[in-house]
């Protein structure tokens, strides 16, 4: 009965003449909608309805997300792609840490089940993120001045918070540098948060414009939060000093700023958990009160499973409950509550001294790896490039990425459409996407398109 059905409604059963793969359109007639076809032995009509998505254009592509779409459809076999921040093996392979490995198994041997979690996510993996961030011994811990939840990784958590400025501080505005990474900007247009930028990068010195930093951050209307990357700035891969960050921190607290941290490469930048929490360190021993989104996937390589944490820094424990409660309630209606496998992770990982000390010597082997690449690329370029020009600004630079100064269109197209190297139109290369062996071939494209197109 069933299968008669099926054939029956299968469009082997029409006649061959009008098997839709074989119709071809004739000339539309007057009404735009109803189109003639004429056939050998048939003529039908057709009426296509007008779709309701008529209104709806084609959205760009995702500068990020996007150049891995284009990197994929690419055949010739030198291809790179630099574009997405993602660590690859020297092999330029996906790499899964054994720690993860090892934390997938014990949740296996558990039998760990997969009931909802809370709203705010899993209770270990709260208490881990906070304090891998503070310190475990840190007062704002100790005294439960933190408002912690899981949130969709560093961007669903970045867009919690976006959601909870936009509800309790209706028309406070965001500051962001300029540049920054791609996203940020949708997020808060997303969350119809106000945005404007305060100057980071001087293509001049190829460095901290640290002078308009601190005057736009004095200018912004008091009570303005102000995103900072907590280390390893994403594009630039320049991060203020240790001197710098304190003076940002008195500029903040003079305007009665809040500071919004995102941390999205805690442990990738240097190679140490602690080494890369010191901004954020430096503005919870002052007694602020601040945002810090973070994320798991670079540092443990957990790009998939989508596992970060919003935070917030309050003035006391009572204040932190409130705005927990708020966070809930946000995240409730948007996707009710968040996946348990990559929190488990994260918990498992850090609540075992082995394990935490495996994550801690993989973190420095990727970090490393990345160290290793820039110096080398750097010495391929300056082996290569005859021209005098001063290549030190990629030794600078910090974390996954290098800012090359190849921000003009033709530049980046010239990388891709003649050496197939795939990046971000605004001259960022994601180093952890790069093997020793391609540097020298990566000189040559960059030499390329940085002397010969503009
Ligand atoms: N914040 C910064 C500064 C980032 O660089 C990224 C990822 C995130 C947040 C969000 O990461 P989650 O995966 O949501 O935790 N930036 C990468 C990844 C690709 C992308 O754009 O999402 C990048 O290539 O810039």
């Amino acid at each position: 009965m069933a299968s008669s059905m099926l054939s029956l409604g299968s469009t082997s059963l029409l006649p061959r003449e009008i098997n839709k793969d074989k119709l071809k359109l004739g000339p539309s007639g007057s009404n735009p909608f109803l189109r003639t076809k004429s056939l050998s032995r048939v003529t039908m009509s057709v009426s296509v309805k007008p779709s309701r998505f008529e209104g709806i254009t084609m959205a760009p592509p995702d500068p990020i997300l996007g150049v891995s779409e284009a990197f994929k459809a690419d055949t010739n076999e030198l291809k790179l792609n630099l574009g997405v921040g993602a660590y690859r093996t020297e092999e330029l392979q996906p790499y899964v840490l054994n720690v993860v490995k090892k934390a997938e198994n014990l949740m296996l041997e558990r039998g760990d089940n997969k009931e909802y979690l809370p709203i705010e996510g899993l209770a270990a993996f709260n208490k881990a993120t906070a304090e891998l961030l503070f310190g475990a011994g840190h007062p704002v811990i100790k005294e439960q001045k933190v408002a912690t939840i899981q949130g969709l990784s560093g961007t669903g958590s970045l867009r919690l918070a976006a959601a909870l400025i936009e509800r309790y501080f209706p028309g406070a505005k965001v500051l962001i540098s300029a540049p920054t990474w791609g996203n940020h900007k949708n997020i808060f247009n997303d969350a119809k948060v106000p945005w404007s930028e305060y100057r980071y990068y001087d293509p001049k010195t190829i460095g901290l414009d640290f002078e308009g930093m601190i005057q736009d951050i004095k200018e912004a209307p008091e009570g303005s939060f102000i995103l900072l990357h907590g280390c390893a700035h994403n594009p630039t891969g320049i991060d203020p000093t240790p001197e710098q960050w304190v003076k940002i921190a008195d500029v903040i607290q003079e305007k009665n700023h809040i500071p919004f941290f995102d941390v999205a490469y805690q442990g990738f930048a240097s190679g140490s958990l602690d080494e890369d929490a010191a901004s954020v360190r430096l503005f919870a021993e002052r007694g602020m009160e601040f945002f810090v989104a973070q994320s798991y996937s670079k540092n443990l390589g957990l790009y998939a499973e989508r596992i970060g944490a919003i935070n917030v820094v309050c003035s006391s424990a009572d204040a932190a409950t409130r705005v927990k409660s708020q966070l809930k309630r946000i995240a409730r209606p948007m996707y009710s509550n968040p996946p348990v496998h990559g929190a488990r992770i994260v918990a498992n990982v850090v609540g075992d001294a082995t394990m935490f000390g495996e994550w801690k010597a993989e973190m420095e082997m990727m970090a490393g790896r990345i160290k290793t690449v820039r110096q080398r690329l750097y010495d391929s370029l300056v082996s290569k490039d005859k021209s005098g020009k001063d290549w030190s600004f990629i030794l600078k630079q910090i974390g996954m990425f290098s800012f090359t100064g190849l921000n003009k269109a033709q530049q980046s197209d010239n990388m891709t459409n003649k050496w197939h190297v795939y990046m971000t139109k605004d001259g960022r290369i994601s180093l952890a996407g790069l093997s020793m062996a391609k540097c020298e071939y990566l000189a040559d494209a960059i030499i390329d398109s940085y002397h010969n197109v503009s």
